[in-house]
């Protein structure tokens, strides 16, 4: 396999119909986010879990993702979080910013509540490779990382 599991079925061997997930969403570049939100949901779904047991929460962009995973991870009844954003780079320098430090956050909110929270943020030159790795022709990354999610479950 060239690299990990990018759409289609996972197999898991835990039961997904009793798990709950938290999805965090950046609404900076919310068409974007919005996709690798509809990919994340539908691929749980047809995984076996249950609507009732995904839960959404927005947040103002990327960098607030980590504050949102780890509040969502505290939270007894989640299981996995999806952290879901899109950075697009621009004239300045806070692309890097950004992305260094939701990766880092992101990291570290994992290690601390020791429960899977997955970094689904887009990282793009440009808007076009951000849809196309939104539903586009690369794919939908937020479906990806669901399916992480769900293999780090059955860890
Ligand atoms: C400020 C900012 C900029 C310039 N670009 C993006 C982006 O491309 N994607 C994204 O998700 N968020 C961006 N933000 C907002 C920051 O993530 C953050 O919400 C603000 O700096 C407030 O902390």
């Amino acid at each position: 396999m060239a690299g990990p599991l990018k759409s289609g079925k996972a197999k898991s061997k835990v039961n997904l119909s009793k798990k709950s997930f938290g999805i965090v969403v950046a609404e900076w570049n919310d068409e974007i986010t919005g996709a690798l939100y509809e990919g994340a949901a539908s691929c749980l779904l047809s995984h076996g879990v249950k609507k009732e047991n995904i839960v959404r929460k927005n947040v103002p962009g990327s960098f607030e993702l980590s504050l949102g995973g780890l509040w969502l991870a505290e939270d007894k009844k989640i299981d996995a979080v999806i952290c879901l954003g899109c950075v697009i780079q621009g004239d300045t320098p806070h692309f890097d910013y950004i992305c260094q430090a939701v990766a880092y956050g992101i990291t570290h909110a994992g290690l601390k509540t020791k429960k899977p929270i997955i970094f689904g943020v887009l990282t793009t030159l440009n808007q076009q490779q951000a849809l196309d790795r939104a539903g586009g022709k690369l794919g939908n990354k937020g479906e990806e990382a669901a399916l992480t999610a769900i293999k780090m479950l059955n860890f």
